[in-house]
């Protein structure tokens, strides 16, 4: 008969079996990018011993006691030349949480720390925290900024639903011990708030989402730019918009910045979110942008249209028909490993080259805004490659 120490053993078996599983490159993509066949971190990449109670008196059926819900929007960092996730961990009573998950090669192998972050609440506690930018800057702290979600006190008498978004905002020199700051203050609400890893004029930047409520952006016109002299009191006075929601595109409802973005010789290399509407809900896709290394609330380059979208078992999930990206790694030898979450529930990496972002960027052509304007696009494509010898090839 399979004793209680068996079953204990077949569960951290299995769990190691998923672990150490060799992720596999999708061949055939589009050139741009390669995904990976499995995910990298999921619910059940979650140690046992933070879902099961281990001891046969208190849990002689060996159940799950803690459930963990989703692995998703995670930060990345390259720490110790190991490649680091700080996951957001959904319980399964809807709290988010963060907990970092270290692998070898940025591409499989992701095991958690035994503990999760313990995070510094504010002088308002928050009821969920989520989405966590991290920013190594050159003042010599890595900063965590994330989402803290708090119940809205104004909202009616049994509207349970109504909250605030504020973008939270921690610091740590070994990712262990976080000291909390002082969350943002700002006019609006405010999520995927990112720290740019620069001093710009001698100020601190951050990337912002102005929005109305809690969900609409409303009348918050896309991603903006805030100077902020302390990151100890964090305060926006000014914020513009440095990439705007345009009608009938992919970032039509609205937009957010992703993971802070990458130096590269050729300009700052962005990663976003955007969000349209239809029928089945909302859709959230990712895309890039470029802005100028001497300035970089200047656009330089953007790409139109999507750069991934949710494809296959991507597409289903607790939230359907969403890609979200808050975490990149770009390597020394150019190689970049982007971090992507798949309808809000688990954890995928796709990878590419800082030249062939740049290139992406800088060479896909501009969102024209109508069906007109893409045709004229399109033409011009099938001119140029017309002009060329193309015998060869067709049948
Ligand atoms: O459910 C999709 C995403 O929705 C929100 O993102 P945004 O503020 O850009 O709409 C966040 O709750 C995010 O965590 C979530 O993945």
């Amino acid at each position: 008969m399979e004793t209680f120490k068996d079953k204990v053993s077949k569960l951290f078996q299995e769990h190691e079996a998923l672990i150490t599983r060799k992720n596999i490159p999708v061949e055939n993509g589009n050139g741009i990018f390669t995904r990976y066949k499995y995910p990298v971190v999921t619910a059940a990449h979650t140690p046992v011993f933070w879902r099961y109670d281990l001891d046969e008196n208190n849990n002689p059926y060996l159940m799950e006691r803690i459930g963990i819900n989703a692995a998703m929007n995670s930060g990345a960092i390259k720490w110790n030349s190991k490649y680091l996730m700080v996951v957001r961990v959904e319980g399964a009573d809807r709290k988010s949480f963060f907990a970092i998950a270290e692998s070898p090669n940025g591409i499989d192998n992701f095991r958690f720390w035994d503990y999760p972050i313990t995070m510094p609440e504010d002088m308002v506690p928050a009821t969920n925290i989520y989405d966590m930018r991290l920013t190594a800057h050159e003042d010599g702290w890595i900063y965590g900024v994330f989402c803290a979600e708090r119940h809205d006190n104004n909202a009616s008498l049994g509207d349970l639903s109504s909250a605030t978004a504020t973008a939270g905002i921690a610091r740590t020199k070994d990712l262990k011990h976080w000291e909390r700051l002082p969350d943002l203050k700002t006019k609006s609400q405010q999520r995927n708030v990112v720290l740019h890893p620069e001093f710009v004029d001698g100020k601190y930047a951050l990337y912002t989402r102005p929005q109305d409520g809690f969900i609409d952006a409303g009348s918050g016109g896309g991603i903006g730019w805030a100077l902020v002299d302390d990151m100890t009191h964090a305060e926006v006075k000014e914020e513009k918009i440095i990439d705007q929601r345009y009608y009938h595109t992919i970032k039509e409802v609205k937009n957010g910045e992703g993971p802070h973005p990458i130096k590269t010789p050729k300009g700052w290399l962005h990663l976003a979110h955007g969000v349209r509407a239809c029928a089945a809900g909302l859709r959230y896709v990712l895309y890039m942008y470029m802005t100028a290394l001497d300035d970089p609330t200047q656009l330089i380059a953007a790409p139109g249209g999507y750069f991934m979208a949710p494809e296959g078992d991507e597409r289903i999930g607790d939230v359907s028909n969403v890609l979200f990206s808050n975490g990149w790694i770009a390597d020394e030898d150019g190689k970049v490993f982007i971090y992507y979450a798949s309808s809000d529930t688990r954890m995928h990496v796709a990878t590419s080259t800082v030249d062939k972002l740049v290139d992406y960027c800088m060479n896909t052509p501009v969102d024209g805004l109508s069906s007109s304007a893409s045709v004229e696009t399109l033409k011009r494509l099938i001119d140029k490659n017309l002009k060329q010898n193309l015998n060869l090839f067709r049948y």
